[in-house]
């Protein structure tokens, strides 16, 4: 049997594979890409899985009756199989009388998702630009990553860079960092993916070298999972969602002690006296000292004290994952970190000041030249759009208004949803209550490679490609590395690329022009790199044309010349490089979020409760921490692993009071809904928070409602993290537990 190795790429990195008889037989990371073999190792599992949609499919009742079936049956009826003709007769004429009786707004098509590497055949790309193309249709804004850092970043410092793609380099911390303070930790997990796939997973060496060099690393999380293993640090475990306490106290530690720098707050920044108020207690009466700051996040006083020393002896880089803002009020700790260092003076120094995310994705703190990976470019849509996280809420609640970020959004009559490249029976908030959202529209479309609980949900269902049944190009900011991705395996069944299906509804629907300029595939990839081509001739860096990097398999970009250092400019020369803020400085009060008049998100960084956390709960309840995957990418992967429920992660003394043994069955539950898990204990986990990853595939059982593979979301709530954000905040939820029998886990 003759078998081929290719190299390609997916979010979860490089990789070679073999292929033998059109079929992927074993794939293994890149030689030096220090991609996980586990995951990497997985990719023929994934790939040919039994759970691969065939053909397309229509759910019974809705091929019986169309649009009239209602959508109680979704997830309920038998799903008919059917050839591709008759699936895309039905749904190009779906989108006509949809677009015609209820115009754009009424079809859903934001797609929220992660699709896969590759970014000619990325779904959520493609749907929307043919959506667009169609008509337009209703979009989500933002996204679940980081939502509410995006609202509040361009307040303050004039962009969200500093969340999407700016972040002093690791090199900076390695070679002039003293002290390294990580809210949300680093947890190792994270940085085995990145959005589109790196060729090279750093970070882990990064922070070794940085270590070496004696920098010392603060790690504030309710779990010691989010050390890296090997590193010296010192954990301080505060209640989730108790961050902000803490960044304030160290704030006004700084004010109390003589050690803010004035110099810095006065040149750099505008409306820090009120904040400074704020801080002393002449707003409420509350100076937010080291004890208060202590009380607040249940952490002996001594701890804080301890940091504070730290961070006032030298060059400190402050950090926080993204999950801390994916939480009741999530924009004040991004807004506070922002703050303290201000009172730091650090701000664009080598080493020091503030960046986000070092904690959440491979990448962050990585060097390359930016603009080097192509992008599909998107159409103008006619439509609207409306907070990612608010969807469901939208579907039940058509013609409601919310307050977003200083405007209005109308939530449109959504009639028909159409989503390719993402799973909301997975990334949702309170499923249970997608669910009933999930039965409003007329119509549900699914596109997706496999059957996941979204497309189980659906009225029809078009099974697509993977990335490695198609020719694409590929890679992640942040990273040097520019991969072609070769077609490794003709599709799988009777699947069809993402934009093969939009073409041929395209054609039905008379806009294939606008949707694809009558390019092929190979046309649109020529164009892409073009534009990579145009950059690297301005820069003065030798690119191979596209033969060339098919050929090749993979180009390195030079890096930057110099470390990437956030706001150096701006420190350097604040008037030339003002920051496009209404100061055009940082601002640590901001007048246009004063104004919008929001209890929930006032004009500076401000300590408000979670409406969820331990500090509100009763007797036996927990803090459900609800992180990332270990070794999958949300959703993905999966359908590759032992089905037992996914783990939950518990305090010694919590599984004694239970008695869950390790690896035992147990129960979250609260009023949303109710989750299996197995128990793992948890040494040195702070007590009275569950760790609990995303991840499992949604599937409550039928007689009890208990969500059987684990999936938390059952159990999180969903609201917005404030009227400015408008974002996910998972991160808030109280639940209780127990362990359950063998009776009863069924
Ligand atoms: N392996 C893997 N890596 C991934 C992903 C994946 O699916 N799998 N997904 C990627 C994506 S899309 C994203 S957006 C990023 C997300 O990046 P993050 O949101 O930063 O990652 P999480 O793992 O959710 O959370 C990081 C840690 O924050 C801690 N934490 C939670 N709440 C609090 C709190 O209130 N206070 C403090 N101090 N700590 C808290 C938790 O212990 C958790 O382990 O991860 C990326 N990385
Ligand atoms: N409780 C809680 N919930 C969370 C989070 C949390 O921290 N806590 N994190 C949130 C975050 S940050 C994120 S990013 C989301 C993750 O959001 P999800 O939407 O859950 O992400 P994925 O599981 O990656 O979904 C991608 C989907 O695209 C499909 N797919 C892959 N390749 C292709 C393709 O080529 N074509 C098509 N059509 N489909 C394809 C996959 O099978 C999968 O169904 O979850 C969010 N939800
Ligand atoms: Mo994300």
């Amino acid at each position: 049997m003759t078998v081929t190795t290719g190299i390609s790429l997916c979010h979860w990195g490089a990789f070679e594979a073999d292929v033998s008889n059109g079929r992927l037989v074993a794939a293994r990371p890149l030689p030096g890409s220090g991609a996980d073999p586990d995951m990497i190792g997985a990719l023929p599992d994934w790939v040919h899985s039994p759970l691969r949609i065939d053909r397309p499919h229509v759910r019974r009742g809705w091929l019986a009756q169309g649009p009239e079936a209602g959508g109680a049956g979704r997830g309920r009826e038998e799903m008919v199989p059917v050839d591709w003709p008759t699936a895309l007769d039905l749904v190009a004429a779906e989108l006509s009388r949809v677009h015609a009786m209820h115009g754009p707004t009424a079809i859903f098509g934001g797609s929220y998702g992660w699709s896969s590497a590759g970014r000619l055949h990325h779904a959520r790309s493609q749907v929307r630009r043919f959506l667009a193309a169609a008509g337009g249709f209703t979009d989500q804004i933002s996204n679940y990553s980081w939502g509410a850092a995006h609202a509040i970043l361009p307040h303050v410092l004039g962009t969200a860079d500093a969340v999407s793609g700016a972040a002093t380099c690791w090199r900076s911390i390695a070679e002039d960092g003293d002290v390294v303070v990580a809210f949300g930790g680093l947890n190792p997990k994270n940085w085995r993916v990145s959005s589109g796939g790196a060729g090279e997973f750093h970070i882990p060496k990064a922070v070794a070298r940085a270590q070496a060099r004696g920098v010392k690393f603060f790690i504030l999380s309710p779990q010691p999972e989010d050390v890296p293993p090997g590193l010296d640090a010192v954990l301080i475990r505060p209640r989730p969602g108790s961050d902000t306490a803490i960044m304030l106290a160290l704030a006004q530690e700084a004010l109390a002690t003589g050690r803010a720098d004035m110099e810095f707050l006065e040149r750099y920044t505008t409306g820090a006296a009120p904040f400074i108020d704020y801080l002393r207690g002449a707003i409420d009466g509350q100076p937010k000292t080291l004890d208060w700051a202590a009380a607040l996040a249940d952490v002996p006083v001594a701890e804080l004290r301890n940091l504070w020393e730290a961070i006032a002896s030298g060059r400190v880089m402050l950090t926080a994952a993204w999950a801390l803002q994916r939480a009741d009020h999530g924009e004040q700790p991004f807004w506070a970190l922002i703050a303290l260092a201000a009172m730091l003076g650090q701000i664009g120094l080598p080493g020091g000041g503030f960046s986000f995310g070092y904690g959440s994705m491979n990448a962050v703190g990585g060097e390359a030249r930016k603009g080097f990976v192509p992008s599909l470019p998107g159409l103008p849509n006619k439509g609207i759009a409306i907070p990612v996280a608010r969807f469901a809420d939208a579907f039940l609640n058509p013609g409601e208004t919310i307050a977003f970020n200083g405007r209005q959004v109308t939530y449109p009559d959504v009639r028909l949803v159409y989503w390719a490249g993402g799973n909301p029976f997975h990334h949702a908030q309170d499923l249970g209550r997608l669910e009933r959202a999930w039965a409003r529209p007329e119509t549900v479309i699914v596109q997706d490679p496999w059957w996941t609980a979204t497309a189980r949900r659906a009225d029809i269902v078009l099974p697509a490609t993977t990335t490695l049944e198609r020719d694409d190009i590929g890679g992640t900011s942040r990273d040097p590395h520019v991969f072609f991705m070769p077609r490794l395996i003709p599709p799988v069944h009777h699947s069809r690329n993402d934009i093969d299906i939009f073409r041929a509804l395209a054609d039905r629907l008379g806009c294939r022009e606008s949707y694809d300029e009558g390019l092929d595939d190979d046309g649109w990839l020529e164009r892409m790199w073009a534009g990579s081509l145009a950059k690297a001739a301005k820069e003065g860096v030798d690119l191979p044309d596209l033969a060339g990097l098919r050929d090749r398999g993979c180009v390195r970009i030079p890096l930057p010349e110099r470390p990437e250092v956030l706001l150096e400019d701006f420190r350097a020369d604040p008037e030339v490089h003002a920051l496009p803020t209404p100061s055009g400085r940082i601002e640590l009060t901001s007048a246009t979020v004063a104004g919008f008049g929001y209890d929930d998100c006032p004009g500076h960084p401000s300590w408000l409760p979670p409406h969820e956390w331990l500090g509100a709960a009763e007797a036996g309840q927990f803090h459900l921490v609800t992180n990332q995957p270990p070794k999958q990418l949300h959703s993905q992967l999966w359908q590759v692993k032992e089905q037992k429920p996914a783990t939950c992660r518990i305090a010694p003394e919590d599984a004694a009071r239970l008695g869950v043994a390790d690896g035992a069955p147990m129960e979250l539950f609260n009023a949303r809904g109710r989750c299996r898990a197995t128990a793992r204990i948890a040494p040195g986990q702070r007590p009275g928070v569950l760790v609990m990853p995303t991840g499992a595939w949604y599937a409550p059982d039928a007689e009890t409602g208990r969500e059987h593979n684990g999936n938390p979301n059952v159990l999180t709530g969903d609201r917005g993290t404030s009227r400015l954000g408008q974002a996910c905040a998972a991160l808030s939820a109280l639940v209780e537990a127990r362990a359950l029998t063998e009776d009863e886990d069924t």
